[in-house]
């Protein structure tokens, strides 16, 4: 009896000691250009996105998550550096953190992990490759961020047995895709989903998530889809029907208030002429196809950490890098302050947390690189621009009064708090919309009266960001 009691003593003691001294892994997914049409976040409700969803179930969803910039590098830069597009002046695809006077040494958020003894390890994009004047294609934006990238040129995963699947290089397909337009094409292809790029970066880190590792890891999985071209297995367009599609609410007089910079960045001939050529639909359910095609790669890896020794020491941060317009504002694409292309889904899951379930509080892209540092334990990073939001994690409705900034260029940037969404651009140009009766911002506030204060308080929290 003595000896049991001791027995069970002990053995519970050694694994209160083996759980202290284990750091959480990290695996953290990156899906480019994924808006809130995700099951889960409640964007569309003809989103068929079963793994994200499971996963959320399990989760803290973040509703109410914002990129600091609508575009990859910028946007990228800011989640791996933690420091705002406004710090860095990293705005646009262009241009490269480390080249930048000041930020040459900085210790990006893998880096992070590693000084602490973790190993890192990425697939598929995680940073961009920015190709700006002068600048040569790098493997990787970074390289030296992660121990181990797989393997494969543009920060990516793009072998050449798969070209049709590339971006950007060869659109050899376009030939039997949407025949709409070369740079915006979209098809079901018929291959077996385990021969694409996404499937191949989910399965590597999959295969990695197989494998004995004896030290903590911050294993990254970066998926391109739903990123233009949409080229995705055949099986996930025919998971919707066209005629079904519902297309994004829109009113006709939308663009009306909005600023000449604001009015500028969007695509208003690409949308003409979907409408004109009836493609509206098709793109929209071209778009939805891939989602479920980069869900699936996502469900790759999360079943392989299901079924692994380390599903309950793992912590699972999933996010895109920012939102995406469809036909919203007459827009397609990103690049714009509004909420369509600022919002992104953030989730977290930490197995050592019990608690699940949505928060609606406003947090930012940016507070990624903080939090999981504050989650694994490790050493607070002061100087980063981001916060944690790690009791948001353990309870999603704790008191939380934070804005969330983003920046499109040099000068146009927007905050958006619980109830609403201020612009303002380099021309001075304001707009003001209140999400609790004007969700799609339709209508511009700024010049209403009675908004006057909270314009002004506006304009004192952004003077506190950018100065
Ligand atoms: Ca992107
Ligand atoms: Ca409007």
């Amino acid at each position: 009896m003595l000896k049991t009691v001791i027995l069970s003593l002990s053995l519970s003691l050694s694994t209160l000691f083996s759980f202290s001294q284990d750091k959480p892994n990290v695996v953290l997914i990156m899906v480019d250009d994924m808006n809130d049409w995700v099951g889960a976040f409640g964007g569309n409700q003809q989103a068929i996105t079963p793994h994200i969803d499971a996963l959320a179930e399990k989760s803290i969803i973040f509703k109410n998550a914002y990129c600091s910039a609508p575009l990859c590098n910028p946007s990228r830069t800011s989640i791996l550096t933690g420091y705002n597009p406004s710090t860095t002046g990293v705005y646009g695809n262009s241009k490269i953190f480390r080249n930048i006077k000041g930020f040459e040494n900085t210790i990006t958020l893998p880096q992070y992990f590693n000084q602490y003894g973790y190993s890192t390890v990425a697939a598929g994009k995680i940073f961009h490759s920015p190709r700006g004047t002068g600048q040569k294609p790098k493997p990787g934006s970074d390289p030296g961020s992660f121990e181990i990238e797989q393997k494969g040129g543009l920060g990516s995963t793009y072998p050449k047995e798969d070209n049709r699947f590339q971006h950007g290089i060869d659109y050899s397909i376009y030939k039997e895709g949407s025949h709409f337009k070369r740079s915006f094409d979209w098809a079901g292809v018929d291959v077996k989903g385990e021969t694409t790029n996404d499937w191949k970066s989910a399965d590597y880190c999959a295969q990695f998530l197989e494998k004995e590792h004896n030290k903590p890891f911050f294993l990254a999985c970066g998926i391109f889809r739903p990123h233009l071209p949409w080229y995705a297995p055949q099986k996930y367009f025919d998971l919707y029907n066209v005629d079904n599609i519902e297309l994004p609410k829109t009113i006709k007089t939308d663009l009306d208030d909005v600023g000449p910079i604001g009015a500028r960045s969007v695509q208003k001939k690409l949308h003409r002429q979907l409408v004109e050529k009836k493609k509206w639909k098709e793109a929209v359910l071209a778009y939805l196809a891939n989602l479920s095609y980069a869900d699936a790669c996502v469900g790759h890896v999360v079943d392989a950490l299901n079924k692994s020794k380390y599903n309950k020491n793992t912590i699972i941060v999933l996010m895109g890098d920012h939102g995406w317009h469809l036909g919203e504002k007459e827009h397609w694409t990103k690049q714009t302050l509004w909420e369509e292309a600022a919002k992104t889904p953030l989730l977290i899951f930490d197995p050592r947390n019990k608690t699940k379930g949505v928060s609606t509080k406003i947090v930012s892209l940016i507070d990624v690189y903080p939090t999981l540092i504050d989650l694994a334990g490790l050493p607070l990073k002061e100087d980063l621009d981001g916060q944690s939001i790690a009791k948001l994690v353990s309870n999603p409705n704790t008191e939380w009064n934070e804005l969330a900034f983003t920046s499109r260029g040099n000068g146009n940037h927007t905050l958006r708090n619980e109830n609403f969404r201020y612009i303002v651009y380099s021309d001075d140009f304001e707009e003001l919309y209140d999400h609790r009766i004007d969700p799609m911002e339709w209508h511009n506030l700024a010049n209403d009266v009675s908004q006057k204060e909270v314009l002004k308080m506006f304009r004192k929290e952004l003077k506190k960001i950018v100065k």
